[in-house]
């Protein structure tokens, strides 16, 4: 599945940490959709709980060749690394003809590791227009704390993403992220696929790092969005650079001193 080509760079990684996810657009070709679309409607059997990849998806079947694509292979590594686990999947069906939205959520909210993430992999066979329920989702939410209430009293946060995209579009989510199925006023069934991947190994420099000091990394970490106050947006950097700690090992990176001044608990006893 390695395809060292095709790894995220620091930069894009940068951006997955502080938006919380990353769209590929139409990175399926055209027949593998079209297979795609006969697969889900017939439903992907469950697999338990922790199944490798290889053993998940039989080698040539339709989603280990999906997992296989070059641009997918090399995000899915350099989120997650070699030989994720299968936590679930799931074929998201939203009917024609309207329905209702589902509520902004997060799908394991109890889950607020500071310095490790799950990936959601979403992939649309088809082209998913405005009318068709795309999936709405928040950037840069992943990282705020919602485990004491969920967020499906928030209504159309500034900023919000309804997504429209063309078909064989794959995107990866950080398990945190606020998401939801939209309402489908078209005439067609709309299908997503959904793979929720743990890793199974430490998350560390696993994408291609020759670009770590590129000055567009500490730009990206701390880029800021439509729906954040400004005081409580600091929570969002101070979030990220924890998680950039972790993921890169440098014990010392902050911005603006974020982090070194909430970590800041003198040993020395004054004389
Ligand atoms: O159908 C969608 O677009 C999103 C589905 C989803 O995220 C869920 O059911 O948890
Ligand atoms: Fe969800």
């Amino acid at each position: 599945m390695e395809n060292r080509q095709a790894l995220l760079s620091s930069v894009e990684m940068a951006r997955f940490v502080a938006r919380g996810s990353l769209r590929l657009d139409a990175v399926v070709p055209a027949e593998m959709n079209a297979e795609g679309l006969a697969v889900l409607a017939d439903g992907v059997p469950q697999v338990p709980f922790g199944t490798p990849v290889s053993t998940a998806y039989a080698q040539g079947s339709f989603v280990r060749r999906l997992l296989e694509l070059p641009q997918v292979a090399g995000a899915l590594r350099s989120l997650v690394g070699p030989g994720p686990t299968v936590d679930h999947h799931f074929v998201h069906v939203r009917e024609p003809g309207g329905g209702d939205a589902q509520p902004l959520h997060g799908d394991a909210i109890i889950d607020v590791r500071p310095d490790a993430f799950d990936v959601q992999l979403m992939y649309y066979p088809q082209a998913v227009t405005l009318e068709m329920g795309g999936t709405l989702s928040v950037p840069g939410s992943h990282l705020r704390r919602i485990n004491e209430s969920d967020t499906g009293r928030y209504q159309n946060l500034r900023g919000q993403d309804r997504l429209v995209c063309p078909a064989g579009t794959v995107v990866f989510l950080h398990h945190g992220l606020w998401h939801g199925g939209r309402r489908n006023t078209s005439d067609v069934v709309r299908y997503m696929f959904k793979i929720r991947f743990n890793p199974t190994v430490r998350q560390r420099r696993l994408w291609d790092t020759s670009d770590l000091d590129d000055p567009r990394v500490v730009a990206e970490l701390d880029a800021t969005f439509p729906w954040y106050e400004p005081a409580t947006g600091r929570l969002e950097r101070y979030n990220r650079v924890l998680l950039w700690r972790a993921l890169t090992g440098d014990d010392r990176f902050d911005i603006d001193y974020w982090v070194t001044r909430v970590s800041n608990r003198p040993e020395e006893v004054a004389v």
